[in-house]
Protein backbone atom coordinates (compact mmCIF):
# COMPACT_ATOMS: atom_id res chain seq x y z
CA UNK A 1 0.00 0.00 0.00
CA UNK A 2 2.61 2.30 0.56
CA UNK A 3 2.39 5.63 0.68
CA UNK A 4 -1.22 7.17 1.92
CA UNK A 5 -2.77 10.30 2.90
CA UNK A 6 -4.08 10.26 6.27
CA UNK A 7 -7.02 11.22 8.31
CA UNK A 8 -5.33 12.59 10.73
CA UNK A 9 -3.44 16.24 8.99
CA UNK A 10 -1.24 16.70 11.71
CA UNK A 11 1.35 14.60 10.90
CA UNK A 12 1.90 16.50 7.29
CA UNK A 13 3.97 18.95 9.04
CA UNK A 14 6.57 17.16 10.42
CA UNK A 15 9.79 17.42 9.45
CA UNK A 16 12.62 14.81 9.19
CA UNK A 17 12.14 10.82 9.51
CA UNK A 18 9.37 9.80 12.56
CA UNK A 19 8.75 6.23 12.86
CA UNK A 20 5.51 5.17 14.89
CA UNK A 21 6.34 1.78 16.48
CA UNK A 22 6.22 -0.48 19.31
CA UNK A 23 8.84 -2.31 20.72
CA UNK A 24 8.19 -5.85 20.75
CA UNK A 25 6.28 -5.63 16.71
CA UNK A 26 8.42 -7.79 14.67
CA UNK A 27 6.93 -4.96 11.70
CA UNK A 28 8.20 -2.73 13.86
CA UNK A 29 11.34 -4.20 14.18
CA UNK A 30 12.49 -4.21 10.79
CA UNK A 31 12.06 -0.92 10.07
CA UNK A 32 13.68 0.31 13.24
CA UNK A 33 16.75 -2.25 11.80
CA UNK A 34 17.39 -0.87 8.53
CA UNK A 35 17.20 2.96 9.78
CA UNK A 36 20.03 1.83 11.92
CA UNK A 37 21.87 0.33 8.83
CA UNK A 38 21.45 3.16 7.15
CA UNK A 39 22.51 5.05 10.42
CA UNK A 40 19.76 7.57 9.66
CA UNK A 41 18.56 9.36 12.79
CA UNK A 42 14.45 9.44 13.35
CA UNK A 43 12.25 10.93 16.04
CA UNK A 44 9.88 8.35 17.99
CA UNK A 45 6.41 7.35 18.52
CA UNK A 46 6.04 5.00 20.82
CA UNK A 47 2.42 3.57 20.82
CA UNK A 48 2.23 0.62 23.37
CA UNK A 49 0.00 -1.84 21.43
CA UNK A 50 -0.45 -3.56 24.79
CA UNK A 51 -2.66 -0.36 26.54
CA UNK A 52 -4.39 -0.11 23.17
CA UNK A 53 -2.60 3.27 22.47
CA UNK A 54 -3.19 2.83 18.52
CA UNK A 55 -6.52 3.52 19.23
CA UNK A 56 -5.95 6.23 21.03
CA UNK A 57 -6.22 10.07 20.04
CA UNK A 58 -2.68 10.70 19.31
CA UNK A 59 -2.13 7.50 16.72
CA UNK A 60 -6.12 7.36 15.41
CA UNK A 61 -6.52 8.39 11.81
CA UNK A 62 -2.90 8.21 11.07
CA UNK A 63 -2.80 4.52 10.41
CA UNK A 64 -5.85 3.86 8.47
CA UNK A 65 -6.08 0.17 9.61
CA UNK A 66 -4.36 0.97 13.57
CA UNK A 67 -1.95 -0.85 12.67
CA UNK A 68 2.10 0.01 13.59
CA UNK A 69 4.13 0.62 12.31
CA UNK A 70 3.94 4.32 10.57
CA UNK A 71 6.38 6.07 8.87
CA UNK A 72 6.53 9.72 8.23
CA UNK A 73 9.15 11.76 6.53
CA UNK A 74 8.80 15.30 5.79
CA UNK A 75 5.02 14.94 5.78
CA UNK A 76 4.68 11.86 3.48
CA UNK A 77 2.92 8.87 5.81
CA UNK A 78 3.92 5.19 4.90
CA UNK A 79 2.43 2.15 6.07
CA UNK A 80 3.18 -1.49 5.48
CA UNK A 81 6.82 -2.03 7.03
CA UNK A 82 7.55 -4.26 4.27
CA UNK A 83 7.26 -0.79 1.85
CA UNK A 84 8.46 1.32 4.96
CA UNK A 85 11.89 -0.56 4.54
CA UNK A 86 11.86 -0.05 0.01
CA UNK A 87 11.11 3.34 0.56
CA UNK A 88 13.90 4.58 3.24
CA UNK A 89 16.56 2.61 1.27
CA UNK A 90 14.90 4.65 -2.41
CA UNK A 91 14.87 7.57 -0.06
CA UNK A 92 18.30 7.43 1.67
CA UNK A 93 20.37 5.14 -1.06
CA UNK A 94 24.05 6.88 -0.05
CA UNK A 95 23.48 6.87 3.57
CA UNK A 96 24.66 3.85 5.76
CA UNK A 97 24.79 0.63 4.08
CA UNK A 98 23.50 -0.24 0.61
CA UNK A 99 20.48 -2.40 1.07
CA UNK A 100 19.19 -2.93 -2.54
CA UNK A 101 21.47 -5.03 -4.53
CA UNK A 102 22.46 -3.39 -8.20
CA UNK A 103 21.47 -6.34 -10.57
CA UNK A 104 17.72 -6.45 -11.94
CA UNK A 105 17.50 -9.91 -11.66
CA UNK A 106 18.77 -9.59 -7.39
CA UNK A 107 16.23 -6.60 -7.16
CA UNK A 108 13.66 -8.97 -8.40
CA UNK A 109 14.81 -11.68 -5.72
CA UNK A 110 14.67 -9.61 -2.84
CA UNK A 111 11.24 -8.16 -3.78
CA UNK A 112 10.42 -11.95 -3.79
CA UNK A 113 12.04 -12.71 -0.40
CA UNK A 114 10.52 -10.04 1.21
CA UNK A 115 6.52 -10.81 -0.02
CA UNK A 116 7.54 -14.36 1.61
CA UNK A 117 8.39 -12.63 4.61
CA UNK A 118 5.16 -10.56 4.48
CA UNK A 119 3.14 -13.52 3.54
CA UNK A 120 4.23 -15.05 7.11
CA UNK A 121 2.47 -12.09 9.40
CA UNK A 122 -0.96 -13.81 10.17
CA UNK A 123 1.05 -17.35 11.19
CA UNK A 124 3.74 -15.68 13.33
CA UNK A 125 0.39 -13.35 15.03
CA UNK A 126 -1.01 -16.55 15.50
CA UNK A 127 1.80 -18.38 17.52
CA UNK A 128 2.81 -15.48 19.14
CA UNK A 129 -0.74 -14.88 20.92
CA UNK A 130 -0.79 -18.60 21.55
CA UNK A 131 2.86 -19.02 22.86
CA UNK A 132 3.96 -15.85 24.50
CA UNK A 133 0.90 -13.55 25.37
CA UNK A 134 -1.76 -16.17 26.71
CA UNK A 135 0.30 -16.06 29.59
CA UNK A 136 -0.75 -12.21 30.41
CA UNK A 137 -4.18 -13.40 28.73
CA UNK A 138 -5.82 -11.30 31.42
CA UNK A 139 -4.44 -8.20 30.97
CA UNK A 140 -5.65 -8.07 27.75
CA UNK A 141 -9.54 -8.32 28.48
CA UNK A 142 -9.48 -5.11 27.24
CA UNK A 143 -8.41 -5.42 24.06
CA UNK A 144 -12.44 -7.25 22.86
CA UNK A 145 -13.80 -3.83 23.60
CA UNK A 146 -11.11 -1.44 21.92
CA UNK A 147 -10.72 -3.92 19.20
CA UNK A 148 -14.43 -4.95 18.40
CA UNK A 149 -14.75 -3.15 14.99
CA UNK A 150 -11.69 -3.66 13.93
CA UNK A 151 -10.12 -6.41 11.06
CA UNK A 152 -8.46 -7.99 14.22
CA UNK A 153 -11.65 -7.98 16.71
CA UNK A 154 -12.59 -11.43 15.79
CA UNK A 155 -9.37 -12.60 16.59
CA UNK A 156 -8.80 -10.83 19.63
CA UNK A 157 -12.22 -12.17 20.64
CA UNK A 158 -11.08 -15.96 19.81
CA UNK A 159 -7.90 -15.71 22.08
CA UNK A 160 -9.61 -14.35 24.57
CA UNK A 161 -12.27 -16.68 24.92
CA UNK A 162 -12.33 -19.69 27.08
CA UNK A 163 -11.90 -22.06 24.25
CA UNK A 164 -9.00 -20.03 22.89
CA UNK A 165 -7.33 -20.25 19.40
CA UNK A 166 -8.73 -22.74 17.00
CA UNK A 167 -6.68 -25.81 17.10
CA UNK A 168 -6.70 -26.04 13.10
CA UNK A 169 -5.38 -22.49 12.90
CA UNK A 170 -2.49 -23.23 15.66
CA UNK A 171 -1.37 -26.00 13.29
CA UNK A 172 -1.89 -24.42 10.26
CA UNK A 173 0.29 -21.47 11.55
CA UNK A 174 2.79 -23.87 12.56
CA UNK A 175 2.72 -25.96 9.65
CA UNK A 176 3.20 -22.57 7.56
CA UNK A 177 6.45 -21.51 9.51
CA UNK A 178 8.08 -24.88 9.34
CA UNK A 179 7.75 -24.24 5.56
CA UNK A 180 9.32 -21.22 5.14
CA UNK A 181 12.32 -21.87 7.59
CA UNK A 182 12.85 -25.18 5.28
CA UNK A 183 12.83 -22.66 2.63
CA UNK A 184 15.08 -20.73 3.80
CA UNK A 185 17.47 -23.41 5.35
CA UNK A 186 17.87 -25.08 1.51
CA UNK A 187 18.85 -21.57 0.56
CA UNK A 188 21.15 -20.42 2.77
CA UNK A 189 22.62 -23.64 2.73
CA UNK A 190 24.74 -22.26 -0.43
CA UNK A 191 24.42 -18.96 0.36
CA UNK A 192 25.33 -16.26 2.89
CA UNK A 193 22.87 -13.71 2.18
CA UNK A 194 19.34 -14.29 0.66
CA UNK A 195 20.65 -11.97 -1.81
CA UNK A 196 23.54 -11.29 -3.33
CA UNK A 197 27.08 -10.98 -1.10
CA UNK A 198 26.02 -8.41 1.61
CA UNK A 199 22.84 -8.15 4.00
CA UNK A 200 20.34 -6.46 1.48
CA UNK A 201 16.22 -5.90 2.88
CA UNK A 202 15.24 -9.24 2.17
CA UNK A 203 17.47 -10.38 5.26
CA UNK A 204 16.49 -7.46 7.30
CA UNK A 205 13.05 -8.34 6.12
CA UNK A 206 12.68 -11.73 7.35
CA UNK A 207 15.29 -11.99 10.29
CA UNK A 208 12.43 -10.54 12.54
CA UNK A 209 10.56 -13.63 11.57
CA UNK A 210 12.90 -16.20 12.58
CA UNK A 211 14.01 -14.34 15.84
CA UNK A 212 10.30 -14.34 16.62
CA UNK A 213 9.87 -18.18 16.10
CA UNK A 214 12.48 -18.42 18.95
CA UNK A 215 9.96 -17.84 20.80
CA UNK A 216 7.87 -20.50 20.63
CA UNK A 217 8.40 -23.83 22.07
CA UNK A 218 8.15 -25.36 18.48
CA UNK A 219 11.37 -27.47 16.90
CA UNK A 220 12.05 -24.29 15.03
CA UNK A 221 15.49 -24.54 15.84
CA UNK A 222 17.28 -27.55 13.62
CA UNK A 223 18.49 -25.83 10.94
CA UNK A 224 21.71 -24.90 10.70
CA UNK A 225 22.37 -22.85 8.00
CA UNK A 226 18.74 -20.58 9.09
CA UNK A 227 21.00 -20.85 12.62
CA UNK A 228 24.10 -19.62 11.26
CA UNK A 229 22.67 -16.40 9.00
CA UNK A 230 20.65 -15.50 12.02
CA UNK A 231 23.62 -15.52 14.13
CA UNK A 232 25.67 -13.32 11.43
CA UNK A 233 22.45 -10.81 11.37
CA UNK A 234 22.31 -10.91 15.05
CA UNK A 235 25.60 -9.67 15.81
CA UNK A 236 25.14 -6.53 14.05
CA UNK A 237 25.23 -3.45 16.04
CA UNK A 238 21.67 -2.70 14.28
CA UNK A 239 19.77 -5.60 15.56
CA UNK A 240 20.67 -4.97 19.12
CA UNK A 241 19.89 -1.23 19.14
CA UNK A 242 16.35 -2.14 17.08
CA UNK A 243 15.09 -5.26 18.78
CA UNK A 244 17.27 -6.83 21.49
CA UNK A 245 17.39 -3.12 23.11
CA UNK A 246 13.63 -3.14 22.84
CA UNK A 247 12.80 -6.49 24.68
CA UNK A 248 11.01 -6.28 27.87
CA UNK A 249 9.75 -2.37 26.94
CA UNK A 250 6.01 -2.17 27.35
N1 LIG B 1 1.32 -5.58 6.97
C1 LIG B 1 1.51 -4.74 8.11
C2 LIG B 1 1.14 -5.49 9.35
C3 LIG B 1 1.19 -4.60 10.56
C4 LIG B 1 0.74 -5.32 11.81
O1 LIG B 1 0.11 -6.39 11.76
N2 LIG B 1 1.07 -4.72 12.95
C5 LIG B 1 0.72 -5.30 14.22
C6 LIG B 1 1.96 -5.40 15.10
S1 LIG B 1 3.23 -6.39 14.34
C7 LIG B 1 -0.26 -4.38 14.93
O2 LIG B 1 -0.15 -3.18 14.84
N3 LIG B 1 -1.25 -4.92 15.65
C8 LIG B 1 -2.21 -4.14 16.34
C9 LIG B 1 -2.93 -4.85 17.43
O3 LIG B 1 -2.73 -6.05 17.59
O4 LIG B 1 -3.68 -4.16 18.10
C10 LIG B 1 2.97 -4.26 8.16
O5 LIG B 1 3.86 -4.98 7.67
O6 LIG B 1 3.24 -3.16 8.65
Amino acid sequence: MGQITPQNRSVLSLVGLHLYHYGFSNCSQRVRMTLEEKELDWTSHYINLGNSENFGPDYDGIHPDNLVPTLVHDGKVIINSNDILQYIEDAFPNSGATLIPASPDEITAVREWIDRSDALQDSLRVLTFEYVFKPHRARLAGMVETHKNHELGKFYADFLSDKGLDAELLSSAADDIQRMLEALENHLAANDWLVGKTPSLADISFVVNVHRTRKFPENFQSFPAVNAWYGRLAARPSFRSAILDYEGAG
